[in-house]
This record gives structure tokens, C-alpha cells and sequence, in this order.
């Protein structure tokens, strides 16, 4: 497809959300809300600079939105259909790559008309990508949902410099290998020039899958297909930390947090956990931990843990079951440990404002990540960067991207309930200068290196790197 003129764009975002969402407008009527993350945060200057356009989808069954602005940003809306949403979306996204790329946490799932419908939905993309990207673009392709898109777009679309960033792990090849598209996916994402994936091990299991699903030879970060030559390197994603400090500094936030503390009763230990509800993210696991010190009474009475568990994907079946575990074991620690007016966990399957979850991470002196597989984790670095005044512990495990980053933290092998009970208690009985050292470690890695100099780090990499021309 050709460029259309009138909407030639020199940088093109394709994700597969939209960074708005589609609300209900005071006159009763719908409107676009922007839905601040860091990926729009740090994009937002390179896209006003470039008058560049972000390709995705609504989130909703349904028509294209089609080409809208929102806060002076050009959107283009794409329309994913009722079966789409669950072959695509609920399927093949969230029931076959997901557990798969997390190491197999929950079994995939693989099913032929899944795998078509990412095919199509991959290919509207693509098109649409190809529409907007003016001569000698660059275009940023975004994680597991879109990993066919490099390929399709180049081979439309010679001209134009491709990225593409993984935001979940990319797996050992043992596990790669199950999947039945594997060359096809690996052939896919190889369109683009440069692959950039959270960790190096990421990077290094992807060019393990060029090398056994697609017989292709590597040289360090480089992968040859043809003439062409891709790199795939590590670039650890980040969050908006000036942003987020400048939150947690608030007069308002800061008085929030003591009123938090004085809703729990003014425990002398407060944990927290701030997850959407996902079985990657080790919630059952850490409440295993949890329960049995709070049985053993090892960290002293009335200790509370909140745990925050927003929504996500419910109706895909593993969330629905994994909701109901989750709610089952809340209820029994309440239920065994729980008083009239104290309950040692606080639950809250909800969504807060960005200003909440600041108060809550200045609330908590121990803030507990354990995932059993995770891409990065950015709860781990909000929670280090609202702790301007140097206090509080962090809990990590070490199967997330996090701990390549924050030696400071108190790593942990969340399988081990031993082993994480323990560093439990060590975060929660940690001498205030140690954990000032280690709190001021881990705040100057995570301001240094915050989701702009990530963004830009990377886009300097794809700048340097040979247009490629032809389709691989
Ligand atoms: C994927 C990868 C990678 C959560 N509840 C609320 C809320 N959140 C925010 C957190 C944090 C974000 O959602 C979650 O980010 P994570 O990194 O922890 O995890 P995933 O959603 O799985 O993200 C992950 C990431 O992509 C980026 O590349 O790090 O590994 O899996 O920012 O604060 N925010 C608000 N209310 C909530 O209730 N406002």
C-alpha cells in the first residue's frame, strides 16, 4: 500500500491499545480520555515533534474508530469484531502467547482459527501502519499482540525503518518450540530492523529461535536474512519518574497516605501489593508467604497487607479461576486471623487513580513483587521512586526484568515460600541505614534511566542502524 499524502506521517506508533479510552461524555454521549502510561508519556515529544500518528485498537467490539486527535496527539482507531475479540484478543493474545511467553505458568493453548484470526488482525494493522508511515518513516511496533506486523508492513513498505519492542519476556526455546506458528512468528518479527526486548537473556532466547526455528545464523545481537542484518538487544523499559516524584511530593498525597494509615488502624507494619490480577504476577503464592507469618506471628501483631489486584482480562477462564483462588485464600487468612475492627489483608479488586496509588506506595514500609515471570514489573520502580525521603523495602523476585536493575531490592525466588517468608521478615526488620543505602541505590538507577532516556536510547539505536530494504 502507498502512503496516503495527506496523512504521511514521519513516526507512526502501532500498539495494539490506544492510549485513550472511549468513555461517556457529561452530555450523555461518548468521548475519547486519555489513559496516561508511560509508553504515551515518553512518546508524546517524539510524536508532537514528528507530527507522528499511534495505530491501535479502542479496546471495545466493534467499527473503526477511524483517524481522530485527542490532546493534539492524530489517533487512528482500528475496529476489531466480536469473534475477532475472542479469537485474537482473548485467544490467541491472552490464551496462547501469554502463558507461553511466561514460561508456562498456565498451559497454552493453540487452536487453528486463533491463529488466523491473529493473521488477520496482525495484516490490519500492517495496512494501516503502511497508510500512514510517509517515504523513509520510522515506525515503532509494540509487543506480543503485533509481532507479524514488521514483516507484513515491510513487505508493503520497503522504504521505511521498522522497531519493535517486546513488553513480556521472550522464552527459552524448549518452550518457544511448542508453538505450532513458531517460524512464522520468528520470520515475522525479523521484518523489522531492530528488536528490542526487556532483558539480554530475552534477546538471546530470541536469537536462539532465529537459530533452531528459522536456520538462520547470528553474530552477536546480529541476525542475517539475506542481505539484511537485524539486531536484537536488550532495552529496559522504564516509567515517567520526574512524573511520578513530583506526585508522590504532593502536599494532598502526602496527607492521603497518613490518612491510609490511620484507616488501617495505625499498624506499626504495613505491606503492599499492586498487581493487576494476573497468575504471573505470584499473588497466591505471596499470600501462602504471608498467611503462614502472620500464623507464626512473625511479624508482630496486627501487621496489615494490602493488596491491590485491578482488574484484568475477565473473561478469559484462567483469570476467572485465579480470581476465585485469590478470594478464597483472602478469606481464609481473614477469616482465621481476623478481628472485629482488624483484618490482616486488605483486598482491593479495583482501579485507582494514578494520586491513590502514589499514597499507597508512601503508606507502605515493605512493598512485596514477586512474579513468577514478568517482563520488567514498573510497580517496582513506581514504589522505589515515591520513596523521595529514602525509607521503605522492596520485596523482588528475581524472575522479573526489575531485578537485572534494582540491586537493592531483597531478591527472592517466589517458589520458595521459605525462602520468601524469610525476606519477608528481613525487609520488615531491615535497619533504617541499610535500607536508606539501598533505597538510594535503587532511586538514582530508576531516575536516571526513566522511560524517556529508554524511548530515546532506543530510537537512537534504530537511526543507526542500515535501512534495510527488501522483505526478508
Ligand atoms: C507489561 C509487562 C512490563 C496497576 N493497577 C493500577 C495501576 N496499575 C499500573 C501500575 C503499573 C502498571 O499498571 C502495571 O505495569 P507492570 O509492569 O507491573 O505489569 P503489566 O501490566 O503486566 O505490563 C511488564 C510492562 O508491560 C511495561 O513494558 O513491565 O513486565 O507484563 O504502572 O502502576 N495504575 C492505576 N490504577 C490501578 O489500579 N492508576
Amino acid at each position: 500500500m502507498s502512503p496516503n499524502r495527506n496523512t504521511a506521517r514521519d513516526f507512526v506508533v502501532v500498539a495494539s491499545r490506544l492510549p485513550v479510552d472511549r468513555v461517556e461524555s457529561p452530555d450523555g454521549g461518548k468521548e475519547w480520555r486519555p489513559s496516561p502510561g508511560g509508553l504515551v508519556t515518553a512518546l508524546e515529544p517524539v510524536m508532537r515533534e514528528a507530527g507522528g500518528a499511534w495505530i491501535g485498537w479502542s479496546g471495545d467490539a466493534g467499527p473503526a474508530a477511524g483517524a481522530f486527535t485527542a490532546d493534539g496527539l492524530q489517533m487512528v482507531g482500528l475496529g476489531l469484531s466480536e469473534t475477532e475479540v475472542r479469537h485474537f484478543y482473548e485467544g490467541f493474545c491472552n490464551a496462547t502467547l501469554w502463558p507461553l511467553y511466561h514460561d508456562v505458568i498456565a498451559p497454552p493453548q493453540f487452536h487453528r482459527c486463533w491463529w488466523e484470526a491473529y493473521v488477520t488482525v496482525n495484516r490490519r494493522f500492517a495496512e494501516a501502519a503502511a497508510a500512514q508511515a510517509a517515504p523513509g518513516a520510522t515506525v515503532w511496533v509494540h509487543d506480543y499482540q503485533l509481532q507479524l506486523v514488521p514483516r507484513m508492513l515491510r513487505e508493503q513498505r520497503g522504504d521505511v525503518r521498522i522497531g519493535f519492542f517486546n513488553h513480556i519476556p521472550f522464552p527459552g526455546y524448549e518452550i518457544f518450540a511448542q508453538l505450532p506458528w513458531r517460524q512464522q512468528v520468528v520470520r515475522g518479527l525479523l521484518g523489522a530492523d531492530l528488536l528490542g526486548f526487556q532483558r539480554r537473556a530475552d534477546a538471546g532466547n530470541f536469537l536462539r529461535a532465529c537459530r533452531r526455528a528459522a536456520g538462520l545464523t547470528t553474530k552477536g545481537t546480529a541476525v542475517r536474512v539475506g542481505d539484511r542484518e537485524i539486531h536484537a538487544a536488550a532495552f529496559p523499559i522504564s516509567i515517567d519518574a520526574a512524573g511520578l516524584a513530583e506526585i508522590a511530593r504532593r502536599d494532598e498525597v502526602v496527607k492521603r497516605s497518613i490518612q491510609i494509615r490511620e484507616a488501617l488502624g495505625e499498624p506499626a507494619l504495613v505491606l503492599l501489593g499492586v498487581d493487576r490480577l494476573d497468575y504471573t504476577k505470584g499473588i497466591l503464592h505471596r499470600l501462602r508467604a504471608y498467611g503462614e507469618l502472620v500464623d507464626e506471628q512473625r511479624l508482630g501483631p496486627r501487621v496489615v497487607l494490602i493488596q491491590v489486584a485491578s482488574p484484568s482480562r475477565e473473561r478469559v477462564a484462567a483469570y476467572q479461576t485465579l480470581r476465585d483462588e485469590v478470594e478464597v485464600m483472602v478469606g481464609r487468612i481473614n477469616g482465621q486471623h481476623g478481628e472485629v475492627g482488624y483484618a490482616p489483608v486488605h483486598y482491593l479488586h479495583q482501579s485507582y487513580p494514578r494520586e491513590e496509588m502514589a499514597a499507597l506506595y508512601l503508606a507502605a514500609d515493605v512493598m512485596l513483587v514477586t512474579p513468577l515471570r514478568d517482563g520488567m514489573n514498573l510497580v517496582a520502580k513506581e514504589y522505589v521512586v515515591c520513596r523521595t525521603d529514602e525509607t521503605g523495602a522492596l520485596v523482588l523476585s528475581e524472575f522479573t526484568g526489575a531485578a537485572d536493575e534494582l540491586g537493592g531490592a531483597i531478591l527472592v525466588n517466589p517458589h520458595d515460600i521459605a525462602g520468601l517468608k524469610d525476606a519477608i521478615v528481613r525487609a520488615a526488620t531491615i535497619r533504617p541505614a541499610e535500607a536508606r543505602r539501598r533505597m538510594r541505590t535503587m532511586r538514582r538507577r530508576v531516575c536516571q534511566h526513566d522511560v524517556a532516556r529508554w524511548a530515546a536510547s532506543f530510537l537512537d539505536t534504530l537511526r543507526q542502524t542500515a535501512p534495510n530494504s527488501t522483505a526478508g
